[in-house]
């Protein structure tokens, strides 16, 4: 299989000083080129189809569907007042994105990208308990979430560490923030109130009229969850390989 070759290949060229080749499908760019940031774009482009089908010489589980495992949202203030939380959550094409802007700015070590992602799913298991608007809301089940048109910044500072395993400088997430707009929401909770068929149905109509103050509702969280995941795959390449060969002079 195409990953044996390239976990063999790994292996076998860890040269002397403990850093393993870059694979084959890495575009490397060069802290010098005049188009850096044009060249990193196209590196990124590159390995998405091996992000969604995971890394596993780089410990990166697959990332299509994107798995995290829960985010609870415990709420109490303004007009809602609810305990929620939603587990086994899959996120389907979260990856099938435009880069708008991408941009690495060397002597701060932050780098800013811009995304378009103009249609994603995502399905979990949830459970929820409270208030919303006056009306009472409870059920525990699936959910679903079809989203469209969404734009979201992430914006990453690296800080760089002296690596004892290669003795060389190597860079580890410092700060990642992501934050989104998303244009587009619909959603469907089945199992409310104890399958009432009919409060369901009510429910769901509400709860699409009204997606915006519930995404508001769960937007903190699932931003802390999505932005740690985008850390630890960040920081698993970044450990192995030191600035010089990522980012070689
Ligand atoms: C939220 O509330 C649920 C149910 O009461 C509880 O299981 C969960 O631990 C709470 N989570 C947080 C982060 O407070
Ligand atoms: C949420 O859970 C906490 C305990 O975990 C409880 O004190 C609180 O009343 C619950 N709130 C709602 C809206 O169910
Ligand atoms: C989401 O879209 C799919 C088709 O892509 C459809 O089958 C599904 O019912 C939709 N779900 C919701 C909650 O809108
Ligand atoms: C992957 C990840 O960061 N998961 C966390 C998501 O947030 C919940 C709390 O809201 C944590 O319990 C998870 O560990």
């Amino acid at each position: 299989m195409k990953y044996s070759i390239l976990f063999f290949t790994l292996v076998c060229c860890i040269s002397g000083n403990n850093v393993p080749q870059l694979p084959s499908f890495f575009k490397i760019c060069h802290r010098k080129d005049p188009y850096l940031n044009k060249c990193m774009k196209e590196s990124m482009e590159q390995l998405k189809p091996y992000l969604n089908k995971g890394i596993p010489e780089l410990n990166i589980p697959p990332c299509e569907p994107l798995y995290i495992d829960r985010a609870d949202c415990n709420q109490t203030s303004g007009s809602i007042s609810i305990n929620s939380s939603f587990t086994d959550i899959q996120i389907f094409n979260a990856f099938n994105n435009n880069v708008k802007q991408f941009k690495y700015e060397m002597e701060k070590n932050e780098l800013k990208i811009k995304q378009y992602i103009p249609h994603f799913e995502m399905y979990s298991k949830y459970y929820l308990n409270g208030k919303i608007m006056m009306l009472p809301l409870s059920g525990i089940g699936t959910a679903s979430f079809n989203l469209t048109d969404v734009d979201y910044t992430l914006k990453i500072k690296f800080e760089p560490y002296h690596e004892p395993k290669t003795n060389q400088e190597h860079f580890r997430v410092n700060d990642l923030n992501i934050d989104y707009n998303i244009r587009n929401l619909h959603v469907h909770l089945d199992n409310l109130f104890n399958g009432d068929k009919i409060l369901q149905e009510v429910m769901n109509v509400f709860l699409n009229n009204n997606w915006k103050l519930i995404m508001n509702e769960i937007k903190p969280a699932l931003e802390e969850n999505v932005s740690n995941i985008f850390k630890n795959i960040i920081d698993k390449i970044f450990t192995i390989y030191p600035i010089d060969t990522l980012l070689p002079p």
